[in-house]
């Protein structure tokens, strides 16, 4: 009986555990799956999810939302994007400052900058990697297609999951010095020296319903 129970504690912590990618939709619900071991947000890195699975989502040619539901106390996020269809290669980083979130809850991101021209109609893969305490990363992929007209999502607000943005040593973000969102024109190499200065993700990051709270230290060893 008590180990019955004490497997039923189990087994519900593991299925509110890892996260969950609420759009773009992601391939597959790797959470209801996580107890038949069909999917594991364990593997790299797409969570074992083929191309496919599921639906493509419209997303607009210079970036859209993110939506996620984060279960742990704390995590990091990357967001990588693999351009064209059943693309392995997720070599585009969209989180040059990557995300130190802590809290449960909902994070949306009203837009991820894209950092590459994509044509209207172009097929490409979303990456979302979150690293914990462990060092090890859970993954989930979202299928995309590229489009003038796409959609965001009917409600992007955040709850529960504050946010901030980390400058990675030697990333090479842009490092806009003014607010206005994604056309960053500070332009050049303020890379170093310039403490305060929030590039283009935390100037996104600023407009989470709030909660972020908008700032980045920099040189973090990773
Ligand atoms: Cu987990």
């Amino acid at each position: 009986m008590l180990s019955e129970a004490l497997f039923a504690l189990a087994a519900a912590q593991s299925v509110s555990a890892h996260f969950k990618l609420a759009f773009p939709a992601w391939r597959a619900d790797t959470l209801a799956h996580e107890d038949t071991s069909k999917y594991s947000q364990w593997t790299y890195p797409c969570a074992g999810v083929p191309y496919g699975a599921g639906n493509v989502t419209d997303w607009p040619l210079d970036g859209g939302s993110l939506k996620l539901e984060l279960h742990h106390p704390w995590t990091y996020v990357f967001v990588n994007l693999g351009v064209g269809g059943n693309s392995t290669n997720f070599n585009v980083s969209l989180t040059p400052e990557f995300w130190n979130t802590t809290g449960s809850g909902t994070l949306c991101i009203d837009k991820v900058p894209l950092p590459v021209m994509v044509d209207d109609g172009a097929l490409a893969s979303l990456q979302v990697v979150t690293v914990g305490e462990a060092g090890s990363a859970l993954y989930n992929c979202a299928d995309i297609r590229f489009k003038k007209d796409a959609q965001a999502p009917a409600n992007c607000t955040s709850g529960g999951i504050k946010v901030t943005a980390i400058r990675e040593q030697n990333g090479n973000g842009t490092t806009g010095g003014n607010s206005t969102g994604g056309n960053s024109t500070g332009g050049g190499d303020k890379k170093s020296g310039s403490p305060g200065t929030l590039g283009v993700n935390a100037v996104a990051l600023g407009t989470v319903a709030g909660l972020a709270s908008a700032a980045f230290a920099m040189g973090l060893g990773f």
